[in-house]
C-alpha cells in the first residue's frame, strides 16, 4: 500500500494548513453492471466464470505481455467451501502466489484464500483444507466483492486480477455531499463562523444486524477510526476491519484531499438484498468528532422490502459522533485539532473512551444548519 502526505488549504477566514496521509489510487469506481436483486436460494451452490487481465489489477502493473491473461472457474456452496481453479498464460514471468482477496472492482483489499499449484504456476486451486468462507464472506461473494489476484516477482501487488461477479447485486452510486457554509459553525469564544470541511472516509458494506463493524468496538475506537477521526487519515482502516474501502479524492479532482462548502465525494458498491452501508468521514473542525449513519445498527438500508433504496438520505439517519480517543476542544478553534496541530495523533486523551454520538454523550455543538447531504442512487 503507498501513501504519501498530501498538504491543502482549508476553508474559512483564515488560511489553515494542514496534512493528511492519504490512500493513493484507491478510490476509482469502473464497477460493472450486473442487475437484479435477488439473493441467491442460500441451499445452493453457485458457480461463476471469471476472466482475469491486466486491465482489472490495481496499481498499473508494469512490463505485462501482450495477451497476459486468465481464466478461472469458481463455486461456493451453501456452507460457504470454495472450489476454484485458476488457470494463467503469457504473464511476464512465473506465477508467485494466487489469492482470492475482498473488495470492489476499482478497490484492492485483503486476502481471503491463498490458492495452490502443482504444475510450477500455470493452474492453480483452492487446497481442499482452505478454510469455508464466513457468513460475512459469503455475502461478499454474493454482492460480487472478491477477486482474483495472480502475483509475479515484476508485479508484486498483482499483475493479473479477475473479479468474481455471480450476478446477483445492484450497482448504487453514493455521493456525500458537503453542504456547509461560511456562516455553518458558530465559534462562541471569538463570535465568527466557519464552514465544516469534511475529510476522506471509510465505508462498508456488510450485514451484521447490530452495528457497523466500523464502529466496533463501541467501549473503545478501532485503530481505523480513530485516525480518520482525528487526522482525516484513512490509511490503517482496512487493516483495522476488514472488508473497509477508502474514499478519498473528490468529484472533479485528480488527488485526495478533504470537501469544503460544495465538494462532494462520490463512490460506488454492489449490494444484495440485506446489505447496508456504513460509512465515517471526519467533522474537521473538530478533535475526534466524525458523522456516521446514527440508526440502530449504523447503517443505512440500501434496499427496503427487497427493492434498491433511491434518493437523498434523511438527514436524522446520520449524525456526528465522537471517536472517544481525543479531549475535546472548542470546534474550530482548539490547538490540537488536525487544522493546528504539530503533527497527526497529537491532543490530550478523552476522558469518555466510547464510540458514541454527541447526543449519546451529552455533548453539542452550536451548526446554523445542515453540513453533509447523502444521496443513493441505484444504477439501471
Ligand atoms: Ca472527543
Ligand atoms: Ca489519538
Ligand atoms: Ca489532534
Amino acid at each position: 500500500m503507498t501513501s504519501r502526505s498530501t498538504s491543502f488549504t482549508t476553508y474559512g477566514k483564515r488560511t489553515l494548513f494542514f496534512t493528511l496521509l492519504l490512500t493513493l489510487g484507491a478510490c476509482s469506481s469502473d464497477d460493472n453492471n450486473s442487475s437484479g436483486t435477488q439473493m441467491p436460494d442460500p441451499g445452493s451452490t453457485q458457480s461463476v466464470s471469471v476472466t482475469l487481465n491486466a486491465a482489472q489489477e490495481i496499481p498499473v502493473p508494469v512490463n505485462v505481455p501482450e495477451g497476459a491473461s486468465g481464466t478461472a472457474e469458481v463455486s461456493v456452496d451453501e456452507n460457504g467451501v470454495v472450489t476454484a481453479t485458476v488457470g494463467v498464460s503469457n504473464l511476464s514471468d512465473t506465477a508467485t502466489m494466487v489469492h482470492i482477496h475482498r473488495a470492489f472492482a476499482g478497490q484492492t483489499g485483503p486476502v481471503v484464500i491463498g490458492l495452490t499449484t502443482d504444475d510450477g504456476g500455470s493452474t492453480w486451486s483452492v487446497p481442499a483444507d482452505a478454510p469455508a468462507l464466513t457468513e460475512d464472506q459469503i455475502g461478499a461473494f454474493n454482492r460480487g466483492e472478491l477477486y482474483f489476484n495472480v502475483h509475479t516477482a515484476a508485479n508484486m501487488p498483482g499483475e493479473i486480477r479477475g473479479q468474481i461477479d455471480p450476478g446477483n447485486a445492484t450497482a448504487f452510486t453514493i455521493r456525500l455531499e458537503n453542504i456547509s457554509t461560511e456562516e455553518t459553525l458558530n465559534i462562541a469564544s471569538n463570535n465568527t463562523t466557519q464552514p465544516v470541511p469534511l475529510s476522506p472516509g471509510a465505508y462498508i458494506v456488510h450485514r451484521n444486524p447490530a452495528d457497523s463493524p466500523l464502529l466496533l468496538p463501541r467501549d473503545s475506537a478501532n485503530a481505523g477510526l480513530e485516525a480518520v477521526a482525528e487526522d482525516g487519515n484513512t490509511t490503517p482502516y482496512p487493516a483495522a476491519v476488514p472488508g473497509t474501502a477508502i474514499f478519498n479524492t473528490p468529484v472533479g479532482d485528480s488527488a485526495p484531499g478533504p470537501i469544503g462548502p460544495g465538494g462532494a465525494y462520490e463512490f460506488t458498491v454492489q449490494a444484495v438484498d440485506g446489505d447496508k452501508l456504513g460509512f465515517v468521514t471526519m467533522f474537521i473542525p473538530s478533535n475526534d468528532w466524525f458523522y456516521t449513519p446514527t440508526d440502530a445498527d449504523n447503517s443505512l438500508d440500501l434496499f427496503i422490502d427487497g427493492q434498491p433504496v433511491s434518493g437523498e438520505v434523511n438527514a436524522a439517519d446520520f449524525a456526528i459522533w465522537d471517536a472517544g480517543t481525543e479531549a475535546d476542544e472548542e470546534p474550530g478553534t482548539g490547538a490540537s485539532q488536525v487544522q493546528r496541530q504539530s503533527a497527526p495523533d497529537t491532543g490530550a486523551a478523552d476522558p469518555d473512551t466510547r464510540v458514541s454520538s454527541l447526543n449519546g454523550r451529552g455533548q453539542s455543538v452550536s451548526l446554523n444548519g445542515p453540513v453533509l447531504r447523502v444521496t443513493i442512487t441505484p444504477q439501471p
